[in-house]
């Protein structure tokens, strides 16, 4: 039995971020994939929210995505992925929280809201924080990149990647743009795509697009 167990979906993104911290590290870990529609017995036990991603370390749980990332990064230090002085620390958890609180639920927005002038402010908002994200981020702290903190990977770059990967779906179903249109979020997203981590569980857009086809009929297309 492997040191780590991680409670997983294949389809969540958010348990995509901790399966790729495990596989940067090197971690030896088993995966348990939860069916979310018929969750087995117990789960609550091991993940208090019934959410994925969870793990088990020891007799130890922890869960919610940041905090699960930030712990592999502190009890498996090698190789790091945050920066070391105090501020690169604060300027990573500034990004990380940012993803959590703006710009993921701006994305689930544009593909979930059902109504239509909702999901048309929050194509807005989401193409205002690539912009921010574009020059407030990478502009300020990439440097020549590619990654967020410049050559480095770091906690910031996987805990974007998974909407990355999955940006075909909002694209397919509501129009949105194509993040081509920013240079270092197109940079940045054609070096995360390069790492081993992130070949070994990649799904493809065909496999994204039918997995999120329910969310299809929600609404007339958000544009942006
Ligand atoms: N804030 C949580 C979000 C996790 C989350 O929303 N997971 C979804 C799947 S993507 C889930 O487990 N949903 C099942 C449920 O809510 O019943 C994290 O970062 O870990």
């Amino acid at each position: 039995m492997a040191e780590i167990t991680i409670y997983s979906a294949v389809v969540c993104p958010f348990a995509h971020r901790s399966r790729l911290v495990l596989l940067e590290k090197g971690i030896d870990f088993d995966l348990v994939e939860i069916d979310l529609q018929n969750k087995p017995e117990g789960f609550s036990e091991i993940s208090p929210y019934g959410k994925v991603p969870a793990i088990k370390h020891g007799s130890e749980r922890v869960w919610e995505s940041a905090i699960i990332n930030e712990y592999l990064d502190e009890v498996f230090p090698e190789p790091s992925l945050l920066p070391k002085s105090p501020i690169g620390k604060a300027q990573a958890r500034i990004w990380i929280d940012f993803a959590n609180t703006r710009f993921v639920p701006a994305y689930s927005n544009v593909l979930r809201n059902p109504d239509p002038q909702k999901q048309k402010e929050a194509a807005q908002e989401l193409y205002n924080h690539l912009q921010f994200i574009e020059n407030e981020g990478l502009g300020k702290l990439s440097g020549e990149g590619p990654y967020w903190f410049g050559e480095s990977i770091s906690l910031v770059d996987l805990t974007f990647y998974p909407w990355f990967e999955r940006w075909p779906v909002i694209k397919h179903y509501r129009g949105f743009n194509s993040l081509s249109e920013f240079p270092r979020i197109h940079q940045l997203k054609k070096a995360l795509k390069e790492r081993e981590s992130v070949k070994a569980i990649a799904n493809s857009k065909e496999f994204y697009l039918e997995r999120y086809a329910r969310f299809a009929p929600v609404a007339a297309t958000a544009g942006k």
